[in-house]
């Protein structure tokens, strides 16, 4: 949104014309690349034309033609951008972060359908799997054409996923996976899973063709909260697998934890982009609704709520910032993620929240973005590692002490 031209009040009065965007205010776009800008130029005008016309219906049916945007995603190239080599573009890590941010501001759905695909499904392959299965399966879902999932969380075990017990056994050169993943992202739409399963040789990581006899998926219902998003359970009744699905290359909770690093990254940046979105559309309403014959904007209160959550907004981004140079220098340590997605999101919400209680009685229904914003961005909070979980890391990271666990 662009808040440039003259804008007449109705009141007769004129209102100046140098209005700033919240980014703007804090010159963000002085801190990026051109390569970085032009990043976000093309994917913040795919978000305009081909997300945020359609994303309130797809939100309200609970429906999302996964299929058909994964293949587009695919082709503007986002999909596992940040990974080098077998189709992906390599990109640095700030403009993963511009990408998950601008894709966010269209909603937290679409975000999560790229940060599964690329950050969860095919970085654990990329990082630890052979080069047999990473020449059959990353190019192809770079382009979209083959969708992935990624299964960690069990019924019984979310935050806690070393406790899980989705087992894999060897039989003879073979493996048989039993078990169950619960809320798993684009689970009854994807083509392959990433399933980690405990063995005998510690936690390891397998990848599934979805459609090898014994696995199923069924579509979780009801949700109230990333509604333009697939989320499943994953059942595996003797999934019988040849020795080369294994990951070769780790055998410890470290495998999916390394692949939450990425997609947490991702979430930092994005849940930002919820933010903003809710933010333009909160002063846009508040410089047209009138009320006491003045724009709500006008008002000394409704700009304490354009003020504070602009500063929440910004210094968020600031945060994000660093953290992503950090990372492209390759010191960026999993505390400093943890950080982040503490900040972001909590943030984020209490934006959301804010701009909820300007848009007035408008602001609970899907005509605006704000409220749909708030209601993705509590999964958001939950998922990914929960807001408490990365507060325990922060928390050891300061005293040294692990509190998970009493
Ligand atoms: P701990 O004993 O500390 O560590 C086990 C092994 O993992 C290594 N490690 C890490 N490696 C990489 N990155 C990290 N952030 C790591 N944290 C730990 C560690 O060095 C060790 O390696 P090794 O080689 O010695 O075995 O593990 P713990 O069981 O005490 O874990 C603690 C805790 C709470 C931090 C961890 O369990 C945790 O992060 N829990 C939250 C679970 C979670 O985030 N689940 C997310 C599921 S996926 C999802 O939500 C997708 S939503 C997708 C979408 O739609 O966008
Ligand atoms: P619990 O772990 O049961 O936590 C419940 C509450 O207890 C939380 O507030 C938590 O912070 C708190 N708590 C737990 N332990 C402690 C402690 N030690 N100290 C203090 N508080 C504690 N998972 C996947 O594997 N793949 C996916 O693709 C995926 N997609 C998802 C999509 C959606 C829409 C959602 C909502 C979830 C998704 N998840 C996915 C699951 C997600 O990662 C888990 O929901 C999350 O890790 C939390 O687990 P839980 O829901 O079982 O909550």
């Amino acid at each position: 949104m662009q808040f440039s031209e003259d804008f007449i009040w109705t009141t007769g009065r004129k209102m100046a014309n140098k209005i700033q965007t919240p980014e703007g205010l804090f010159d963000i776009d002085g801190l990026l690349t051109d390569e970085e800008l032009e990043i976000r130029g093309v994917i913040r005008k795919f978000v305009e034309k081909r997300i945020k016309p359609f994303v309130a219906d797809w939100f309200e049916s609970g429906e999302l033609p996964a299929k058909e945007l994964a293949i587009e995603l695919g082709e503007l190239g986002v999909l596992g951008m940040h990974l080098e080599g077998y189709g992906c573009a390599g990109a640095g890590a700030v403009a993963y972060g511009l990408a998950c941010m601008e894709l966010e501001a269209g909603d937290s759905g679409i975000r999560s359908l790229v940060s599964v695909q690329g950050s969860l499904a095919m970085k654990a392959i990329h990082a630890f799997g052979s080069e047999e299965q990473k020449q059959h399966w990353l190019p192809r879902m770079a382009t979209g054409e083959v969708l992935g999932c990624f299964g960690l969380t069990e019924p019984d075990f979310g935050s806690n996923p070393a406790g899980m017990r989705t087992r894999a056994k060897r039989d003879g050169d073979e493996w048989v996976l039993d078990g169950t993943k619960m809320w798993i992202t684009n689970g009854n739409i994807a083509d392959v899973a990433v399933v980690w399963a405990r063995t005998d040789e510690g936690i390891r990581g397998f990848v599934v063709p979805t459609e090898t006899p014994g696995f199923s998926a069924n579509l979780v219902h009801r949700k109230l909260s990333l509604r333009a998003s697939v989320t499943s359970e994953l059942v595996l009744d003797g999934v019988r697998l040849p020795a080369e699905a294994v990951l070769p290359g780790v055998s410890s909770l470290r495998g999916p934890l390394t692949c939450l690093n990425e997609a947490r990254f991702g979430i930092l940046f994005g849940a930002l982009g919820a933010a903003r979105d809710s933010l333009e559309a909160a002063i846009k309403y508040g410089l047209e609704r009138v009320q006491f014959d003045n724009p709500i904007a006008a008002y000394q209160l409704t700009q304490k709520k354009y003020a504070d959550m602009t500063v929440e907004f910004g210094k968020g981004l600031l945060l994000a910032l660093q953290i992503g140079r950090l990372k492209e220098k390759g010191t960026l340590r999993p505390e400093q993620v943890s950080l982040g997605k503490f900040n972001s999101v909590r943030q984020a919400l209490a934006i959301t929240r804010e701009c909820r209680s300007i848009l007035g009685a408008n602001g609970i229904t899907l005509e605006y973005p704000v409220m749909r914003h708030m209601a993705n961005l509590e999964s958001v909070y939950t998922y990914e590692g929960t807001h408490e979980m990365h507060t325990l890391v922060i928390g050891e990271a300061l005293t040294g002490i692990p509190a998970y666990r009493i």
